[in-house]
């Protein structure tokens, strides 16, 4: 027999992946996993009669030649088949997209790239072969390709990505059930945890970094529990979180964490608790420990560990172009031009700013026939400040709620530092490209 299999847990795209898989292999069976992740159970419940695939223990005691592995090379992940086969010395191929790793399944033959998502190595070969496929099969590998890769909004995303999922739209793929299938929290306990944690997410502000830490005692070791803590980080979009669940049963504790700055890297900080994961998502199980107290440990860890956000002073322009409130519109109005700018803050003769005038206040000095008034007459006196500690989420909340496009720093009465809706972006280029 011939055999299809991908990794336990299967996910969308570990399914998606399958079902694409028997075109190419039309003699193969599906091996599924005794363990579907929360997110694929729709999909694999709607979908399993058409699949028709055989449990990793209906392999015990026959006679395997050929196994073709998807979505992983880790022979951990699919230990759940091999266990039932441990003679087995027919012939391996391996179709994944995740980065090699020392301890891979040797195969005979490897086909791999980096797309976002499995599917999406599959679907290229059936296009490069013509291949016309069910619509149940397309909508499959739609719901795959839209899962690894955040609906094409994370940021592995190819265009080869865009280019299957198209092949599969073509051969009637149903957006409308792939929509249906992707409700991260589908179990009700998932629902009802979103809601328990949302009551008692607790905000902090540690080193200027916003970070949501919630503790939550729950009975199981359910699955899902990451799907819960990334809708919450999504809508509340901190910096990072972290969720501490003890189960009272196992007395484990479990911590999930989420992060989006590059500064707050997860992988580091769990590992004091023996967790894993990569810099943006991570999770640690501590073995038999008081939940309360692995959480107090985690917020002193978090303490002595997240560098300090930056700050306004960090971004801001520093040599600041100032003009006196003495001078008149006209002055201002050729300094503005000669630098290309629209606005200037105005300081008195011992250096207080005292205002702002912009190109737009000089407009109607213009149109009053008053450009030897002096700036003072024309500027903004209401001016919004901040100081040089302000981190820089606070700046943005600034920026956006006064509807401003410049922000004076100052210490005590006066300009020490500009911060500009330009110097921002930058910052955001380089640091959380999302908001970009
Ligand atoms: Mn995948």
């Amino acid at each position: 027999m011939k055999i299809i299999v991908g990794h336990s847990n299967m996910d969308l795209d570990c399914l998606g992946s399958m079902a694409l898989a028997r075109y190419i292999y039309p003699d193969h069976k599906l091996v599924v996993s005794r363990l579907i992740h929360p997110v694929a159970k729709n999909l694999f419940n709607l979908y399993q009669n058409h699949l028709t695939c055989i449990y990793p223990e209906d392999l015990e005691g026959t006679e395997i030649d050929d196994i073709v592995i998807v979505d992983t090379r880790s022979r951990k992940r699919v230990d759940e088949y091999f266990r039932f086969i441990p003679d087995f010395t027919g012939k391996i191929s391996i179709w994944d997209h995740h980065p090699a790793e020392t301890q891979d399944i040797e195969a005979d033959e490897i086909h791999q790239a980096a797309y976002g998502s499995n599917t999406t190595l599959i679907g290229l070969e059936l296009i490069k072969r013509n291949s016309t496929i069910s619509v149940e099969d397309a909508t499959i590998g739609l719901a795959g390709i839209y899962a690894d890769t955040g609906n094409f909004t994370h940021e592995n995303v190819r265009s080869e990505d865009f280019e299957v999922a198209s092949y599969l739209l073509k051969n009637g793929a149903s957006v409308a059930m792939v929509k249906n299938l992707l409700k991260v929290l589908k179990e009700k306990y998932q629902i009802t945890l979103f809601h328990e944690i949302l009551n008692r997410l607790t905000y902090k502000t540690i080193n200027g970094n916003l970070v949501l830490m919630s503790y939550i005692e729950i009975e199981n070791n359910e699955s899902g529990l990451a799907a819960v803590v990334e809708k919450i980080f999504e809508i509340e979009n901190p910096d990072a979180i972290f969720c501490v669940f003890h189960v009272t049963k196992s007395s484990n504790t479990m911590i999930i964490a989420r992060s989006k700055l590059d500064s707050i890297n997860l992988n580091g900080i769990l590992a004091e608790f023996g967790g894993s994961g990569h810099s943006k998502a991570a999770s640690a199980l501590v073995k038999k420990k008081s939940g309360m107290m692995v959480y107090g440990l985690l917020e002193e860890h978090l303490k002595s560990i997240l560098e300090h956000a930056i700050i306004a002073s960090d971004i801001m322009e520093k040599n600041v172009l100032t003009v006196n409130e003495e001078k008149s519109l006209i002055d201002a109005s050729k300094l503005m031009e000669s630098k290309m700018i629209g606005g200037l803050p105005v300081v008195s003769k011992v250096g207080q700013l005292v205002g702002y005038i912009t190109l737009r206040d000089i407009m109607k000095g213009r149109k009053n026939n008053a450009m030897d008034s002096p700036v003072k007459c024309y500027m903004s006196r209401n001016l919004v400040t901040a100081d040089g500690n302000t981190t820089i989420r606070e700046v943005e909340a600034i920026l956006y709620s006064n509807n401003i496009g410049h922000l004076p720093i100052v210490k005590g009465k006066s300009i020490v530092g500009l911060v500009t809706r330009s110097h921002l972006l930058d910052f955001f280029k380089e640091h959380d490209p999302e908001k970009c």
